[in-house]
């Protein structure tokens, strides 16, 4: 194992693995109706009382009320429904944040951190919302109240007195609103680091990578409006019934206006089968809509190989009939055809098709769809992103594209979805550990100091710095930075070893009791909640997963009257590391929202009339969606050639995707049910197939141990209740955060840098 790591306290670093008591299911054939309306409001009465629930719910996701903390999809950009404008998970999502649980001072003079320690991830997240600002001394079992001068001052000494500022670690989870972002990344460099590992580093990464390298920009290429319009969407590697549940309205939409979809996933999703619109009264007699035309039930990371197949019998048709590419667009517009032409011919279909695991039919339906298909819009998540090959994975799509000139038309291109709800207007804000010079000029510029330029740590690398003592404070805008993160073990060890630990949080989570020497719990305001100053109410403005900027005013009253805002608490940290006489008016700033974001329009392109525009929204400028790749080598969109995964198993091996069930946000759980899976009041679930349980002599709901061996250490994560599911053979799927303590933290894609959550290789062994 590791080498040790010096901690006074003993904490569980994982839950308990203590079962629930299992119950299963039929998996329904479609998803939401009505028990998604019941499940939703039964969620925001129990946490929140029936006035609160229905007060708030109905601001959500409308013009002048607060975005949801759930998911990045977007809102419309026109009219919104009067019924709401949200989804089950949204609904779940402001439970959590807008519950009337508390979590008091007193909480935690009565509880040590051993004690929290032992509950379960869902009894932790169900304590309630954190109110006054606490600290974990040195050696200390308990944490104690402290007051907000004090805490900032001590976190302004410590980073102070630092060999050097990298090492400190700076990690941001995407909820922070843009404001909070963009003060935050600029208090980091004007300290001296890029150390920023972002919860992107785990989740997109391979998506902006791979369309940075091949469309000159990071971010996907669609509005929602280009769904509507779509002849094609292609849905990989993603489940958006559970995880983007109002993408399904959108793809109803595409699906009544003539559009066909084609599914790519190892399991059928519920979700993508059928969707009952809840707000549409017409559903719940006709039985909603089929979504999914084509299924191709993919083999855990063989996408490249599907592709390819597809994409070979593509070009056979082209070559004898003609008519499937786009030749002005590929000839005008991109580089490099002829090089992955060359390399498509080189494959054998039927290695391909058999690589895939898909049925040579199935294949040929997907081909069908997409031969005479123009508008074609490819979505996807972590089924692509979190492999070894995750860049390629996303490569390979916009080769598809762009064979086809489905990139920057309307009703095509890419849509990578995304998951938090700020995650993407946090990057584009600041939050990248590699720092771009047209913003340091322009920092530079306008505020008068020379922002650090050496590239910074991500994720992984921040991880491994602080488990090697290179760096000693690690400070977390939001997250849950232990059970988020790969390798559970060896990133507790990485955080233990620190001189100060400190969480700005909503809510307690594991990462508060896995501290540093010193640790410091920072509570600050939710989306839904009034933030004043002086009696004058702010809002903030997130981004959402399809480049729209738009305003956000919570509702509630806080949970607390201690709480700050996220953007106060960094300008106080500011303020008390880098001096009341900093250059930066870091106080004048949080004070008014209005001049960060004056501040934000002036370094960052794309926000010009920022405050004026923000309450109506407006989209942020995107080449690849206007066709413009001028910056991109010779002016061109590129063509990759990609390679085969090789996952060369043994035969006592499988393939493990880590994935979230429908009760849960990464990891927060709501609750203990997967119901569009079939499964009742258990996480300790491995789904599998039922030719695999034969072959290991296993039945329903026996208990197996997952053991992964890479680079000659074994890791391992015990008691998972084996469910027979319709899964390829020699795939395996579970819940991440419990078999996060399976994922090698230097096992990562090649050139993002994600773990690779989704391609875990394991043995397994009966109990
Ligand atoms: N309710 C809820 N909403 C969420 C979240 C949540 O936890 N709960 N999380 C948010 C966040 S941060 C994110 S990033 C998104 C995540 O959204 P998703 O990416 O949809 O989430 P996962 O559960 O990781 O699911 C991945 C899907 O990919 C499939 N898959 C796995 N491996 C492969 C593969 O190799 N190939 C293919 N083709 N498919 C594969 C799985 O079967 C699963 O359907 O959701 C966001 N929204
Ligand atoms: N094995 C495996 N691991 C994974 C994944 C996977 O699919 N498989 N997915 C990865 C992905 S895609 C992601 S994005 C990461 C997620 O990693 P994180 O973003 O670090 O984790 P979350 O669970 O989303 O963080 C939840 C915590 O955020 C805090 N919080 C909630 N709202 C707010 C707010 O408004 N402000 C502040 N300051 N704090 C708030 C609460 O304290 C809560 O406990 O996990 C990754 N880990
Ligand atoms: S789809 Fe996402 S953003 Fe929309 S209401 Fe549901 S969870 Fe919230
Ligand atoms: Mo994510």
């Amino acid at each position: 194992m590791y080498k040790k790591v010096h901690s006074t306290r003993k904490v569980h670093v994982v839950a308990p693995e203590n079962l629930t008591g299992i119950r299963l299911s039929t998996p329904p054939t479609y998803a939401a109706g009505i028990t998604g309306i019941k499940v939703a409001m039964d969620h925001a009465m129990n946490e929140m009382g029936a006035v609160r629930a229905f007060q708030t719910l109905m601001k959500m996701n409308q013009k002048d009320g607060f975005d949801c903390p759930g998911c990045a999809w977007p809102d419309p950009d026109d009219k919104r429904s009067v019924l709401g404008e949200y989804c089950e998970n949204g609904a779940k999502a402001l439970a959590e944040e807008a519950t009337t649980k508390k979590v008091t001072a007193d909480f935690f003079t009565k509880y040590s951190i051993q004690e929290i320690s032992s509950w379960s991830d869902y009894e932790i997240g169900k304590s309630g919302r954190l109110t006054h600002p606490m600290i974990l001394k040195k050696g200390k079992t308990h944490y104690e109240k402290i007051e907000w001068e004090a805490a900032f001052k001590h976190i302004g000494q410590t980073l102070k007195n630092l060999d050097h500022p990298n090492e400190g670690i700076f990690y941001t989870s995407g909820r922070s609103s843009n404001e909070a972002a963009f003060l935050y990344a600029l208090f980091i460099r004007a300290f001296g680091t890029n150390n920023m590992p972002d919860c992107s580093n785990m989740c997109h990464e391979s998506s902006g990578v791979a369309l940075s390298q091949t469309l000159g920009i990071g971010k996907g290429s669609v509005t929602l409006d280009d769904l509507h319009k779509a002849e094609v969407v292609m849905v990989i590697g993603q489940n958006p019934g559970t995880n983007h549940p109002r993408m399904l309205s959108a793809l109803q939409k595409c699906k009544q206006k003539g559009g066909k979809i084609i599914t790519i996933n190892p399991l059928a999703e519920a979700g993508l089968k059928r969707f009952k619109n809840p707000q549409k009264v017409g559903d719940y007699f006709t039985g909603g809509t089929q979504l999914t035309d084509v299924f191709l039930q993919v083999k855990i990371n063989e996408d490249i190989a599907l592709l390819k197949a597809i994409l070979f019998s593509l070009q056979k048709i082209e070559e004898e009939k003609g008519g499937v590419w786009d030749h002005d667009f590929i000839q005008e517009k991109t580089a490099n055809v002829d090089l992955f032409l060359q390399d498509l011919s080189t494959h054998s279909l039927s290695d391909l098709i058999q690589q895939s695991g898909v049925a040579p039919e199935d294949i040929q339906a997907a081909v069908d769809i997409l031969v005479p298909a123009k508008k074609i819009i490819i979505c996807w998540a972590m089924g692509l992103t979190q492999h070894k090959n995750g860049v390629a994975n996303i490569k390979e799509c916009v080769n598809l594209l762009l064979l086809k000139g489905s990139v920057g038309i309307e009703g095509g291109g890419t849509c990578p979805v995304r998951g938090h709800s700020n995650v993407q207007g946090d990057r584009t804000v600041g939050i990248v550990h590699h720092p771009n010079q047209e913003s340091s000029k322009n920092i530079e510029r306008v505020f008068g100091f020379k922002p650090a330029m050496e590239n910074g740590l991500d994720t992984v690398g921040s991880i491994q710095a602080m488990y090697e003592g290179k760096a000693k404070v690690f400070i977390a805008l939001g997250g849950n930075f232990v059970p988020a993160a790969s390798d559970t073990y060896y990133t507790a060890q990485a955080l233990q070893n620190c001189d100060l630990t400190v969480s700005i949080s909503t809510k307690l989570n594991r990462t508060h009791l896995i501290a540093g020497k010193t640790s410091i719990i920072l509570p600050t305001l939710g989306r839904s909640e009034k933030d004043h100053f002086e009696g004058k109410e702010r809002f903030v403005t997130v981004e959402n997963s399809m480049g729209k900027v738009h305003a956000s005013q919570g509702k509630l009253k806080p949970a607390s009257q201690h709480l700050m805002s996220e953007t106060d608490i960094i300008a106080n940290i500011a303020k008390a590391t880098l001096g009341k006489d900093h250059v930066v008016p870091w106080m004048e700033m949080s004070k008014d929202y209005n001049i960060i974001r004056e501040k934000i329009s002036e370094i960052i392109s794309g926000f010009k009339g920022y405050n004026k525009n923000a309450k109506d929204g407006f989209y942020l400028p995107n080449n690849a969606r206007i066709g413009d790749f001028s910056k991109l080598p010779g002016g061109k969109a590129q063509f990759t050639v990609c390679h085969l995964p090789h996952h060369q198993l043994k035969s006592d091996e499988f393939i493990l995707m880590t994935i979230r069930s429908h009760d849960q946000f990464n990891t927060t759980i709501y609750g203990l049910h997967d119901r569009y899976r079939g499964v009742h009041n258990e996480r300790r679930v491995v789904f599998m197939n039922e030719k695999d349980m034969e072959k290991f002599n296993l039945k329903k709901l026996d208990l197996i141990d997952l053991i992964s061996e890479y680079d000659g250490q074994i890791r391992r994560a015990n008691k998972f209740h084996v469910v027979p599911y319709l899964i390829p053979e020699s795939n395996l799927a579970s819940y991440f955060p419990e078999t996060n303590v399976l994922v090698p933290i230097n096992h990562f894609a090649d050139g993002s840098r994600t773990p690779i959550s989704k391609s875990v290789v394991v043995k397994i062994i009966k109990q």
